[in-house]
């Protein structure tokens, strides 16, 4: 007898040692414990029993009843804290997921992309210098008189009395002269500093791309139907564009260059000042002092340069209306493009 009891509560307690949820602590504790459960069945056994036997086979009964009490107890409180760790309050799984977050390139390096791919078609590479210049690269080796008014404190950076911010990159292209023999086909983007007063139209740092072409018997036809073919892929194939004379100390001729409005296409509208036109660049021949001061030829070679500000066109092709945007890192600002 003893034995069927020890055999049953050995039964019960790797049972229960399997129960995980509530539903089955209860056909647990109706099992051993319920009206017709396994206890009931022993305690309905006692009247075939002897007065003798009786006492003690009650008493056995009545300690199994009791461990099989406490050791559901202690089951039932073990599955409620698995549940509440396993389910915090609040947690809804059927909630979509967070979408992750992708950056993307700045506008003005898309911008100076595309540039850059549309001269790279037309067979030019890429060159690039330091931001920190000596004076002479900046200014004396491209026929800037000592006088030149760019060179004023008001104008420029000085770090020490020749060394300075870049005001352009053009002393990339004097380096890169003073290390390669002509012929040279280059545009140089980059960053540049200007000490000015800002407003929606000036900042004191922007971004230019110059180009540098240098061969025997290169004209200003060439510089012409290089830029215009640039226009023309940047801006749509009906872009026009028309040179000003204009005067830079590093090119001679000089021109300014204006496209087509894309926005009325030359009849005249408040974008282009009712003039049709826009200004997008300069260009010009390079000066012979320029070559003589990168080592070459003039006598020899010619060749053509030009240069834009990106974020001129970069505010040109978005409608963009204040150059500071591009430096503020505003998201807002920045996800539009
Ligand atoms: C060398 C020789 C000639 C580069 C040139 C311009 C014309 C020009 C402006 C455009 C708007 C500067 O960003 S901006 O303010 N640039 O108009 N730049 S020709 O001429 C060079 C450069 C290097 C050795």
């Amino acid at each position: 007898m003893q034995q069927e009891l020890q055999q049953l509560w050995e039964d019960a307690e790797q049972e229960l040692a399997q129960v995980a949820e509530p539903k089955a602590l209860e056909i647990f504790r109706i099992k051993y414990l319920g009206k017709k459960g396994a206890v009931a069945g022993l305690f309905a056994r006692m009247g075939g029993l002897s007065a003798e036997e009786r006492p003690a086979f009650g008493q056995a009964v009545n300690d199994l009843r009791a461990r099989l009490e406490e050791a559901l107890a202690l089951r039932k409180q073990a599955v409620a804290e698995q549940s509440e760790s396993a389910l915090p309050t609040g947690y809804d799984p059927s909630l979509p997921g967070y979408k992750p977050w992708f950056g993307r390139r700045h506008v003005l390096s898309s911008v100076l992309q595309e540039i850059v791919e549309i001269f790279r078609g037309m067979g030019f590479s890429v060159a690039e210098g330091p931001e920190v210049e000596l004076d002479y690269f900046n200014f004396q080796a491209l026929n800037f008189p000592d006088d030149h008014p760019s060179r004023d404190l008001q104008d420029t950076f000085y770090i020490e009395k020749d060394v300075l911010l870049r005001t352009h990159t053009s002393p990339v292209q004097i380096r890169y002269m003073e290390k390669h023999p002509p012929p040279v086909r280059i545009v140089v983007p980059g960053r540049v500093y200007r000490n000015e007063a800002i407003d929606a139209s000036h900042a004191a740092e922007f971004h230019q791309v110059e180009g540098l072409y240098v061969d025997e018997g290169v004209t200003m036809g060439d510089l012409t139907v290089t830029l215009r073919h640039f226009a023309k892929e940047f801006f749509g194939s009906g872009t026009e564009l028309r040179f000003r004379p204009h005067f830079f100390p590093f090119t001679e001729p000089s021109a300014e260059a204006d496209m087509t409005c894309f926005a009325c296409a030359g009849s005249g509208c408040r974008i282009c000042g009712n003039t049709g036109w826009i200004e997008i660049m300069g260009a010009g021949m390079v000066h012979p002092n320029v070559f003589k001061s990168a080592g070459y030829d003039p006598e020899k070679v010619t060749g053509f340069a030009f240069g834009m500000g990106i974020e001129r066109i970069a505010m040109l092709r978005h409608g963009i209306k204040d150059i500071r945007l591009f430096l503020e890192n505003d998201l807002r600002f920045l996800s539009q493009f």
